[in-house]
């Protein structure tokens, strides 16, 4: 019944679409119907799989990288003198992430990706912030962001697809000039291409257009563990409900999200003064009711 209640909603709103389209020629007036994330992203991953299916990316110029450098990504079509190249389909590895969809049902949403260099040192979490250089292309080959010098992004501020993506490269490790200049060598670097929902999904910007699958090159130079608040602990660990979304996780309801509230459980001490007092590395719980003392507001 509700599925019926909701067709019949998405039909009027289609009417209405319709209708407001064909009251006026501007073209610029572009109403896009409204999908059920579900569906929307079985409309884009097809569309995602046949790009796959039909194009290939310059992967003969990634061979005999040096260690400090890397290569720009240009994707092309499979045809005329490029007929025998290899398609991206063949050489990509899915990822699953879910997504929660407006009837609280989780949708998976495959990202395909192709690690070029996997780097040395320690992978960023979803919390953490990366330098990295990036380019940002849609399926039409329109370049919509590319930054070569690399900066400091915070991943928790990032589109999902990005930030996931992130999490699976590897950092490099830098070397001093004697001029005081930096060498990153050995980063991580590779591609990701995402549906809209892990991007930008129905928001129309000058550069990308609603509900556009998206491809990003990334290279990540370096990255630092965060603790937005200081408090003590990472902000990886205060997404108490692990879903890689920061702003849900709000123990004492008050607006501000455990990664950056001070004081978690609202009950006046400061999380580094509580979270663990006696100091042996455990979050402490003085009521043993299993609930640390930093996100329990009547622990004694
Ligand atoms: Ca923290
Ligand atoms: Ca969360
Ligand atoms: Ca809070
Ligand atoms: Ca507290």
């Amino acid at each position: 019944m509700k599925k019926l209640i909701r067709n019949i909603i998405y039909f009027l709103l289609t009417i209405v679409l319709f209708y407001s389209c064909s009251k006026t020629d501007d073209e610029e007036v572009e109403s896009i119907p409204l999908e059920p994330i579900s569906t929307q992203y079985v409309i884009e991953n097809d569309s995602i799989i046949e790009f796959m299916k039909t194009h290939f990316y310059n992967y003969d110029d990634f061979n005999g990288l040096s260690s400090n450098s890397t290569v720009e990504l240009i994707i092309d079509t499979i045809s005329g003198d490029n007929s025998g190249k290899t398609p991206l389909f063949d050489q990509v590895t899915t990822m699953s992430i879910d997504v929660t969809d407006e009837n609280d049902d989780v949708v998976p949403h495959n990202m395909y990706y192709i690690i070029n260099r996997e780097g040395i040192g320690e992978s960023p979490t979803v919390a953490d912030s990366v330098f990295v250089s990036y380019k940002g292309l849609t399926l039409g080959n329109k370049i919509f962001d590319s930054r070569k010098n690399p900066l400091w992004l915070d991943n928790t501020t990032v589109v999902r697809g990005f930030k996931e993506f992130n999490a699976l490269l590897k950092r490099g490790d830098i070397s001093t000039n004697s001029n005081g200049t930096y060498d990153f060598n050995n980063f991580g670097l590779g591609f990701v291409i995402m549906p809209s929902f892990l991007g930008y999904y129905e928001n129309n910007t000058a550069t990308i257009q609603a509900y556009s699958p998206l491809i990003f090159q990334v290279n990540m130079h370096t990255m630092n563990t965060a603790d937005h608040d200081a408090d003590g602990i990472n902000s990886i660990d205060e997404d108490l409900n692990g879903d890689h979304i920061f702003s849900n996780d709000d123990t004492d309801s008050d607006n501000i999200p455990n990664f950056r509230d001070r004081d978690d459980d609202g009950d006046g001490v400061l999380t580094a003064d509580e979270y663990d007092v006696d100091g042996d590395g455990v979050a402490d719980d003085t009521d043993g009711d299993g609930i640390p003392d930093y996100l329990d507001n009547d622990e004694s």
